[in-house]
C-alpha cells in the first residue's frame, strides 16, 4: 500500500484532497469514519468531489487504487438518482481536466421514466465528450470499486471484483497515453444526487487505497523551484482547477 485515507479521523485531509462542491444541496461529510454523500430533495442533478490535492499517478507506471461503496436499496416515489464513484482525471498542461477528461466506475441507483435500476456503470468523458460506456445489474448495496492501469499496453480496467485484466469487468484501451496523451492522471472520488434527500448512511464510500503506482507531487515539485512567476502559476492553475471541474465530475 502506497497511500491511503480511512476517513476515520472524519474531517478532509486537505494536503491530500481538494473538495469541489457544485450545489448546496449536495455535499460530503466525512463523519461517522466514513465518507457520505448527502443531499436535500430539491436538486436536479450535482455532483461534489474529493479529487487528490497536487499529486496523481505517472502513466508511465502501472497503478492501481480501490475504495469502499455503500448505496442503499432505498425507495422512494418519484424520479431520482444517485450515486458513488471512484475514477481519473487527466493532468495536462498543468491543470486537472477532470470535467472534460475522465472516466469512472460509478454505483448508481435510480427511479426514471427508463425505469428503476441498481447498477454499476461505467462512463468516459473525453474533450468533454461523455459516454456512458457499460451498465450491469448490481445485487448488493455494499463493496468494492477498483481502477488499475497496465502502463505497457495503454490499458485501464474498471471492476468491481478485483485489479487488472483479469478482474476487469470493463477495459478501456489507448486512453491515458492515447486518447489524453498525458504524463500524469489524478483520483477522485465523487457523489451525485438528482432529486432526492440522502441520508447519513444512505451512500457512502470509506477505505481509499493505493496499492501500487508512481505518485507525483506536481503541485510542490513546481513549488520547490521557489520562482515567484511559478508560485502565480499555480495559483492560478489552482483556480482554473476550480472552473474546469465544474462539469459533472
Ligand atoms: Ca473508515
Ligand atoms: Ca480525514
Amino acid at each position: 500500500m502506497l497511500l491511503s485515507d480511512d476517513f476515520n479521523d472524519n474531517s478532509r485531509n486537505t494536503s491530500m484532497w481538494n473538495l469541489l462542491q457544485k450545489s448546496p444541496n449536495v455535499w460530503l461529510d466525512e463523519t461517522n469514519q466514513r465518507l457520505e454523500v448527502r443531499s436535500i430533495a430539491d436538486v436536479n442533478g450535482a455532483s461534489v468531489v474529493y479529487y487528490a490535492n497536487g499529486w496523481g499517478f505517472l502513466t508511465a507506471s502501472n497503478f492501481s487504487f480501490k475504495a469502499d461503496f455503500h448505496d442503499s436499496s432505498i425507495t422512494v416515489p418519484g424520479n431520482y438518482a444517485f450515486g458513488t464513484m471512484i475514477g481519473i482525471g487527466k493532468f495536462g498542461g498543468g491543470i486537472v481536466t477532470t470535467a472534460n477528461d475522465n472516466a469512472a466506475i460509478e454505483v448508481q441507483r435510480y427511479v426514471d421514466q427508463n425505469g428503476n435500476g441498481s447498477v454499476f456503470d461505467y462512463e468516459k468523458t473525453t474533450d468533454g465528450n461523455h459516454v456512458q460506456k457499460d451498465v450491469k445489474t448490481r445485487n448488493q448495496d455494499s463493496g468494492i470499486l477498483y481502477i488499475s492501469y497496465d502502463a505497457n499496453k495503454d490499458e485501464l480496467y474498471l471492476s468491481d471484483t478485483g485489479y487488472w485484466a483479469a478482474n476487469a469487468w470493463d477495459t478501456i484501451p489507448g486512453l491515458l497515453k492515447g486518447e489524453w496523451n498525458s504524463n500524469v492522471v489524478v483520483p477522485f472520488l465523487s457523489g451525485y444526487v438528482r432529486n432526492i434527500a440522502l441520508n447519513s448512511g444512505d451512500a457512502y464510500l470509506d477505505n481509499f487505497v493505493v496499492d501500487s503506482g508512481t505518485i507525483v507531487y506536481y503541485e510542490k515539485q513546481k513549488s520547490l523551484e521557489g520562482a515567484t512567476k511559478e508560485e502565480k502559476q499555480l495559483k492560478k492553475w489552482n483556480r482554473r482547477n476550480e472552473s474546469v471541474m465544474g462539469g459533472r465530475y
